[in-house]
Order: structure tokens, then C-alpha cells, then sequence
């Protein structure tokens, strides 16, 4: 097989007698001694992906020539940036991957970059250099300078390269298993032959989304490798305080699933098991678990001691240090000498210092030239025109859902009961007959994971829709959601498209964890775009515009509104011009902000004014576009917002601070919000109905209003 890998025998041609090795920007050309092996390897960029990997087996000849190199570059690099740390050029802090080089280089080495979906971990260096960082790349991660995969947008360790499926992961450990399982399921499900490596920590393993992510991965038949970190600490705390089941991988059983626990520090082991767990996921496409018991050489990260490591316990762990026992194999299987294995190590040396040197020549981001983009681009085209007879609200989404699915192969609906059951308020019904349980799939009970699974798909080329049972039950995925798909373009710059339904909203007795609309929280997240629909056109329009946008987009259905609400859809297929507000009525003496349930409210309350008052919907929440809400003010000299939420939890108070703000109005009286208390949404329909704003407290709030001069 044609590799820049290339073994030499004696006999044939030299190929450069100079030793010099991983040159920045990634030319390696090496060569030990006349006579025994000589190896070359070309540009990092080029060099990784062209390592021989799965399903070439490598032999521990060949193993070794690359695992040795990548491993002394690895700690080599890591202890500079150490350095760098102390000196106080690299900000932030370093968490060391030295003593866990056997499970990161021997884990990496069967991938496929490109084209297996991984995500790697803070203490997974050596892997970002096998599966394409270059030295010089990371070095400027660590440093934040321009030069940064990510521009100096993120902390040392969150990087990787989206756009060739090496995941980046956030500081919430667990997170980015679920991104794994989705990317890998849904790049099979378009008839790729791929493999994911979700790795996570002993301490990352006791969080909710390892269950969520194996879980959904082992119903769904994702062939994901959950690779788990043991290296006995999570921070300070022993694994003893973690987790009381013999090993980690003995949790396999409990999801039907093969489990399996290896000496993480030899990194052939690790290797040949990464390599055998692909190759039995190749016959039988399923996940599985491999715990590697691995060590820390140092504290948690930069800042720590580790003074609660005893004495002996490190003693041990440096008599196991993968790099000596590495280094020893390098020379025994491959022949080389000392003499020729110092050189590779000079060599190393060299580069890791020629490729620092370089970083730090690099200048900082320049915040006035900073793109500060958190939205990918849109450019949305226009789609197939539709026009139906008066339908409800509920029937509205059931359409726009069908009109996606059948236009788009690469679209898929999850959610929970979304199949057969057509989900809780019926909105999918049909859509599996029609489209099959491959793209309209219910889910186990994980919001989080789910949302993950969404999100990790996005990035292989799949458009997922997410329904949640009830916004309220979005909450569950606050951190997924708003910290990891939100930020996902400004920190990758890598569009993340997924349309995510909230049904939500009281009226219907259905208590505090059933009511809630939710708009106010998701506000808060910067790259997430939101729409609050009101009618079925409006709802036809924002699911729409949602799916075909780039970004994660949120649509909130008010429940209410399914059933209680009715009207024609009147399509043209021009998306862009979805995006922007509604009016319902024309009135020159006020001007009526309202959301969800409470537009027909004011409708009905503004119907009482003779052409006075005029309603208007924001409809998109975020970006929240106030301009035609304050010109309609500037006319009204009046500004009345109503939402069906407490105060301290919707967008009213946010619409009026904006017109307050952006707007030259000559006030006839200071602007007003209606809004229910600051309390859970009560249960007895009495205390709800005593909660929520009604047309008549607007009418009579209008009234005064008017009175006002
Ligand atoms: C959800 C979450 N809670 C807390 C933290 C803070 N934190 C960062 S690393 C760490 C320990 C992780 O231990 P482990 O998973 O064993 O990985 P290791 O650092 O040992 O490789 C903690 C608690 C976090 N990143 N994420
Ligand atoms: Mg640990």
C-alpha cells in the first residue's frame, strides 16, 4: 500500500541523508543509520491521514517506527508548553497528557481522519498530532494567537478540526460522547463504512451522558468505541470516590455490549485492541467499551501538586511511564541503536523548539479585525410554494414536517414518541408511514444525548429536526444546547443545522413542569436563533426557515394553539423573508407587542379600540430585530408588551429596553409590560387562568393607556 510511511531495506536507494524531523508545517523526513530501516514521512497534513490505517494492521516494526516519534514529539511539546505556562506566555492553564502517551498515540493510530468521527479529550495531545494537528498549530492553540485553529476563541485544549470530524470538546465532560454516536450513525446511514472513538475520563464516566451516549448508541446500532481514560483520578478525587463496580468496562453488560479492560500504557496493546474492536464493528455494527488503566505523571493540570498522589503511588506510575518501555520496543523491534534513536530524539527537540519558536512570533487576535461571528451564513433559497384550506396550528407543523422530509434525503425527525404514537400532541402523525423509522426515529429518554446526537450528525452532512415532548423538558439539554450546538460555529466554524421544536405554553392545567414557554432562557445563548410562530402560516413559515437555515434553531409551538388556532397556508418559498416580524392590525394610537397564545389576546383586545392600536408579534426572538416595532412606536408614542410568562422570564421587558434604546419616541406615556407573576405556572385551572394575562387585563391596560397624554 502506497504510504509516505515507507519502510527501506538495505539495498535500496538513500532517500536523504540529513536527520531531520517534523520540519513546522509537518515535512518529516527521517532516517536511522545505514543499513537498517529508514523511514519518511512527508507533510503532517499529508502525513497523518497516510499512516496506514484500518483496516491495514500495522506490524510492531511499523507500529513502533511511527508510535516512538509521535509519542517523544508528544511529551516533548507538551513539556514546552509547560514552560510556557510558568513563564506566563500561555495563558489559561495546561492539563499534561504525560503517562497517558501509550493510550492516546495507540487509540489514534487505526483512525481514519476524515472520516471517522472522534472526539478527543484535554489529555489526548498525542492523538490531535496523529489525526492532522501539526506541532506549530498547537503550539498556537496553546498561545491564543491568530494562527490558532481557533483564532484564540477557545481555551488550550478545545480544539480539533469539525470540519474533518475530529470533534472539538467542551469543558463539559461527557458532552461530546453523543456527538460521536450521531455523527458515526448518521454517516452509516448514508452509506459510509465509518467507525467513532468517543474518549472519556474515570471521572467523565460518572456523568449522565456517558449513559445517555452509550445508551442511544447501543439501541441504535452506532459502531462508537467508548474508550475510557482510567487513570485513577478524576482532578483529586480516586476512583474509589467515583464508582464502586469492579471496572469500568463491566458497565457494558448493562447495554448489551462488549466491554473490555487493557493496560493503557503499552501502547501496542492499545493499538491491536482499538484495531480488533473496529475490525468486530466491521461484522457487527455495535458499540463497545474500552477502558484503558492508564497514569498521571503530573497533577490535574498546570497549578496542581498532586500531594494527594502518595509517594508510592507515583513511584509506581513512573516505573510504568509508557515512553521508556516505548522507546525500548522502537529499538528492539526496529533494530535501531541508541546512537540512531538520540538523533530521532535530537531531532524532535529541534522541531518542537523551531515550531514554538515560530508560534510565539505570531501575533495576538486583533479584537478590532476579529471576526466576532457567532452565526454561520445563510443564504436560504427559496423552496417549492404551498398553499392548503384552513387547517389548525397543530396540523400546520405536521405539514412542514412532511414538506421537509420529503424534499430532503439527508433530513431526519427524533424525538420521543415521535413514530408510531405520531408524538404527544399527534403533530407527527403519519410521518413514519410515510418516511419509515430510519428518519423519523423515537428516541430513549434523553433530551441531552439526543440533542448531541442531533448536533454530532449535523456536522456529517444529515439535517436532524428535534422534537422535545415539552419545552419544559428542554432544560434538560441547557448545557448541550446553548453552551455546546450555540457556540459550535463561532468556535469551529463549522455550521451546525438543526431545528429543534419546543411545544410549549399553559392554558391546558398541566402544571409547572408542563407550561412553560422557555423563549427568555434560550435568549440568553449567543449562536442559537429562535422563532415564536402564531398562526399556521407563521408555523408552516418558521419551520421552515429553522430547517434551512445553518444554524440551531429553536421553534416554539404554543400548545394551546394547536387545536385553538386556525387559518390558510399561503406560501411563496421565499424563506428570507421569513425572518422578520409580524403585524396583525393597524392602529395609529398604540403599539401591541405580543407573543405565542397571547396574540390573540391582544388581537381581541385591540379589536375594541377602533383602529387605535396596533399588534405585533416579534416572531424571530433572536436576533431580535426591534426596527419595525419601534416605528410603529415612534407613530404610537405608546408601547404596550405582552407576554403570557413572569416578568424576569420572557423577552417583553428585553423588547422595550430596545425600543427604549434604539428608538427617538415622544413618549404620550412611559411603555408597559403585562405579564404573569413571578411564579411557577400553578396547576387548578382557577390559580393558572388568575395567572396568565387575558384580553380583558389588556383591554383595560389599553384603556389607560389611552387616557394618558
Ligand atoms: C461536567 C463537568 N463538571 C466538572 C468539570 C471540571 N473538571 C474538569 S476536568 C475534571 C476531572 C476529570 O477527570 P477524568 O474524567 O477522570 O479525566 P482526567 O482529567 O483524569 O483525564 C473536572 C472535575 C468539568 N469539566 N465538567
Ligand atoms: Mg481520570
Amino acid at each position: 500500500m502506497a504510504s509516505n510511511l515507507e519502510m527501506q531495506r538495505p539495498g535500496a536507494p538513500p532517500v536523504d541523508r540529513h536527520v531531520h524531523l517534523f520540519r513546522t508545517g509537518g515535512t518529516v523526513v527521517q532516517r536511522v543509520g545505514a543499513g537498517s530501516s529508514i523511514w519518511r514521512i512527508d507533510a503532517a497534513h499529508e502525513f497523518s491521514p497516510s499512516v496506514a490505517r484500518y483496516p491495514e494492521k500495522l506490524s510492531q516494526e511499523a507500529f513502533y517506527s511511527v508510535a516512538y516519534p509521535l509519542m517523544v514529539l508528544s511529551r516533548r511539546l507538551e513539556e514546552r508548553l509547560l514552560e510556557l505556562f510558568q513563564k506566563g506566555y500561555v495563558k489559561g492553564t495546561v492539563t499534561i497528557s504525560i503517562g497517558n502517551e501509550g493510550t492516546t498515540v495507540g487509540m489514534a493510530m487505526p483512525l481514519r481522519p476524515g472520516r471517522d468521527v472522534v472526539s478527543l479529550l484535554h489529555r489526548d495531545f498525542a492523538a490531535h498530532l496523529l489525526l492532522g494537528s501539526t506541532p506549530y498549530q498547537l503550539a498556537c492553540q496553546y498561545l491564543g494567537n491568530v494562527d490558532s485553529p481557533t483564532h484564540g476563541r477557545e481555551g488550550n485544549v478545545h480544539h480539533g478540526d469539525a470540519a474533518s470530524r475530529r470533534l472539538p470538546m467542551i469543558s463539559h465532560l461527557g458532552k461530546m460522547l453523543s456527538l460521536v454516536v450521531g455523527g458515526t450513525w448518521a454517516a452509516r446511514r448514508r452509506g459510509e463504512e465509518v467507525f467513532g472513538l468517543a474518549v472519556i475520563g474515570d471521572g467523565g464516566s460518572s456523568t449522565g451522558e456517558f449513559h445517555e451516549a452509550i445508551n442511544i448508541a447501543s439501541v441504535r446500532k452506532a459502531p462508537v468505541l467508548f474508550l475510557v481514560e482510567n487513570n485513577h483520578y478524576a482532578f483529586s478525587t480516586p476512583t474509589s470516590a467515583q464508582y464502586n463496580c469492579r471496572r469500568l468496562s463491566d458497565r457494558a453488560r448493562a447495554y448489551g455490549i462488549s466491554g473490555r479492560t487493557i493496560d493503557g500504557t503499552d501502547a501496542w496493546a492499545v493499538y491491536s485492541a482499538v484495531w480488533e474492536a473496529l475490525d468486530a464493528m466491521c461484522r457487527d455494527p455495535a458499540p463497545a467499551i474500552l477502558e484503558c488503566v492508564s497514569l498521571r505523571l503530573h497533577g490535574h493540570a498546570a497549578y496542581d501538586q498532586a500531594d494527594y498522589v502518595s509517594a508510592e503511588q507515583m513511584r509506581q506510575w513512573r516505573r510504568q511511564d509508557p515512553l521508556p518501555r516505548t522507546r525500548q520496543r522502537f529499538r528492539e523491534v526496529g533494530g535501531f541503536s541508541e546512537a540512531d534513536t538520540a538523533a530521532l530524539e535530537e531531532a524532535v527537540d529541534e522541531e518542537v523548539g523551531r515550531a514554538v519558536a515560530e508560534a510565539l512570533e505570531v501575533a495576538p487576535p486583533e479584537p478590532r479585525t476579529h471576526c466576532w461571528k457567532v452565526y454561520a451564513d445563510s443564504s436560504p433559497a427559496a423552496v417549492k410554494p404551498l398553499k392548503t384550506p384552513r387547517l389548525k396550528n397543530g396540523s400546520a407543523v405536521n405539514r412542514a414536517l412532511d414538506f421537509i422530509l420529503a424534499n430532503n434525503p439527508d433530513a431526519f425527525l427524533v424525538g420521543l414518541d415521535v413514530g408510531t404514537y405520531g408524538s404527544a400532541f399527534k403533530t407527527c402523525k403519519g410521518l413514519i408511514e410515510r418516511f419509515g423509522p430510519e428518519r423519523v426515529i423515537d428516541m430513549p429518554l434523553c433530551e441531552s444525548g439526543m440533542v448531541g446526537f442531533a448536533l454530532g450528525a449535523s456536522q456529517v452532512g444529515a439535517q436532524p429536526i428535534v422534537e422535545f415532548q415539552f419545552a419544559d423538558f428542554s432544560t434538560e439539554a441547557v448545557s448541550q444546547l446553548g453552551l455546546n450546538a450555540g457556540t459550535w460555529y463561532f468556535r469551529t466554524g463549522c455550521p451546525a443545522p438543526v431545528l429543534l421544536r419546543l411545544p410549549c405554553g399553559g392554558g391546558l392545567t398541566l402544571g409547572a413542569f408542563h407550561s412553560g414557554e422557555y423563549e427568555g432562557l434560550w435568549s440568553r445563548f449567543p449562536g442559537l436563533k429562535l422563532l415564536y410562530p402564531a398562526t399556521p402560516q407563521e408555523t408552516f413559515e418558521a419551520l421552515l426557515a429553522g430547517f434551512y437555515d445553518p444554524n440551531p434553531c429553536l421553534v416554539f409551538e404554543h400548545k394551546l394553539l394547536y387545536w385553538s388556532q386556525d387559518g390558510e397556508i399561503d406560501f411563496d418559498g421565499d424563506l428570507a423573508a421569513v425572518w422578520k416580524p409580524r403585524r396583525y392590525t393597524e392602529g395609529d394610537c398604540l403599539t401591541l407587542v405580543a407573543f405565542g397564545a397571547m396574540i390573540r389576546e391582544a388581537i381581541s383586545a385591540a379589536a375594541r379600540f377602533d383602529r387605535a392600536v396596533e399588534v405585533w408579534n416579534p416572531f424571530v426572538l433572536q436576533p431580535l430585530d426591534a426596527s419595525p416595532i419601534i416605528q410603529s412606536a415612534q407613530r404610537t408614542g405608546r408601547l404596550l408588551v405582552v407576554q403570557e410568562c413572569g416578568a424576569v422570564q420572557g423577552l417583553g421587558d428585553r423588547v422595550i429596553s430596545l425600543v427604549l434604546r434604539q428608538g427617538r419616541i415622544a413618549w404620550k406615556c412611559r411603555p408597559r409590560l403585562i405579564a404573569a407573576p413571578d411564579v411557577p405556572v400553578p396547576f387548578a385551572p382557577q390559580l393558572e387562568s388568575h395567572c396568565r394575562p387575558n384580553a380583558e387585563r389588556i383591554a383595560a391596560v389599553v384603556k389607560a393607556m389611552l387616557e394618558e397624554r
